[in-house]
């Protein structure tokens, strides 16, 4: 049984609470930063930046920061404005370090991820342990300005630093079994107070997974920075998946493991609440929670005079993705 002694706790259930304190630090925030985050990024020659006093006090390597530096800009148009950094970068779900929005930037100081080991393993000719220091060597940094559109309804639009997950995949050698990607974050309880509790209701560590044409789309990235910067702890330092056209829940953070599997596998919330959270979790506003409309969203920042409720798109919006499930019951596969 994975719930240990406590009800599950879904994602919606620490919802209110934390819309007020994001509100308020959404004022203060567009305070202290004004217009300059809200510049269309596709606009600009390099990787979007953050303004050098706004910069994290966590400490990053050399080489990662030379690398995030040379990234190359962001190539696809996207008309919306960017979430600022200090909202990306507070209001977090990140449940290794706390269930409260705040919690991941508060409780995630004193989690170090250098160095970072990434064993991909499973159905693959070449089963591969990755120092990121290496594999980065191996890959195209780009910056990727991604809608991410959580399940709980809100969203935030981010400036991500990655690169094409496809790129990884393809130099393990997945052999003719490999019909899924499993993926795994890191379990480190002495360092993630949420893995220490005695009230979690998740079974560490959070897992994913995609189909493995999932995995080799282009628009599937692993990232390692947002806004020109080193990942914070709080977005999933040192490297993430990004699946933009699905809810944020399958964006895991902080991964260790990548296996390539013949069977489906379980992720995190489909096992703690298999009615409501799928394998698929493709964005789709006709496809409501079982709980609550996905028809519409809360674009962040989102105040008490602009709460910025926008529709929800099918994919959010990704339309490219659409081949990938024709013919497929969107509804049965949520
Ligand atoms: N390991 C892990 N990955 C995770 C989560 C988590 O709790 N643990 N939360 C997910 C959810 S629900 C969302 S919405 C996104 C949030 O990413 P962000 O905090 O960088 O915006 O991370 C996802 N990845
Ligand atoms: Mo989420």
């Amino acid at each position: 049984m994975l719930f240990k002694k406590n009800p599950p706790l879904t994602e919606a259930d620490v919802t209110p609470e934390a819309i007020y304190k994001a509100r308020r630090q959404f004022m203060k925030g567009s305070l202290a930063l004004g217009a300059s985050t809200l510049v269309p990024s596709f606009a600009q020659a390099k990787p979007t930046q953050i303004a050098a006093d706004e910069t994290l006090s966590q400490a990053r390597p050399g080489w990662l920061n030379q690398q995030i530096a040379g990234a190359t800009p962001n190539q696809m148009a996207i008309s919306e404005e960017l979430t600022p950094f200090q909202d990306t970068i507070s209001y977090n779900n990140f449940y290794e370090f706390g269930y409260q929005k705040t919690d991941p930037a508060r409780n995630s100081g004193s989690f170090n991820p250098f160095p970072w080991q990434l064993e991909v393993s499973g159905e693959v000719d070449k089963p591969t342990t990755f120092n990121l220091e290496d594999l980065l060597s191996k890959v195209t940094l780009e910056e990727r300005i991604y809608r991410l559109r959580c399940v709980e309804a809100w969203s935030m639009v981010i400036p991500w630093i990655g690169f094409p997950l496809a790129q990884l995949l393809t130099q393990v050698k997945p052999n003719s079994r490999a019909k899924y990607v499993k993926f795994t974050s890191v379990l480190r309880p002495e360092q993630m107070p949420g893995q220490a509790s005695a009230f979690a209701t998740i079974d560490w560590p959070y897992v994913e997974g995609l189909r493995m044409d999932e995995a080799m789309h282009s628009l599937t990235i692993m990232a390692v920075g947002l806004y020109g910067k080193p990942l914070p702890n709080q977005n999933g330092a040192p490297l993430r998946l990004v699946v933009p056209w699905k809810y944020g829940f399958k964006s895991i953070k902080s991964v260790v493991k990548i296996e390539l599997t013949e069977q489906q596998p379980l992720n995190t919330w489909q096992q703690i609440a298999p009615q409501e959270y799928g394998f698929y979790a493709n964005v789709n506003p006709a496809v409501d929670h079982p709980r609550w409309s996905q028809k519409k969203e809360r674009r962040l920042p989102s105040g008490l005079f602009r709460p910025n409720i926008i529709p929800t798109q099918l994919y959010n919006g990704y339309s490219e993705v659409a081949d990938l499930y024709r013919g497929m019951n969107l509804k049965a596969n949520f």
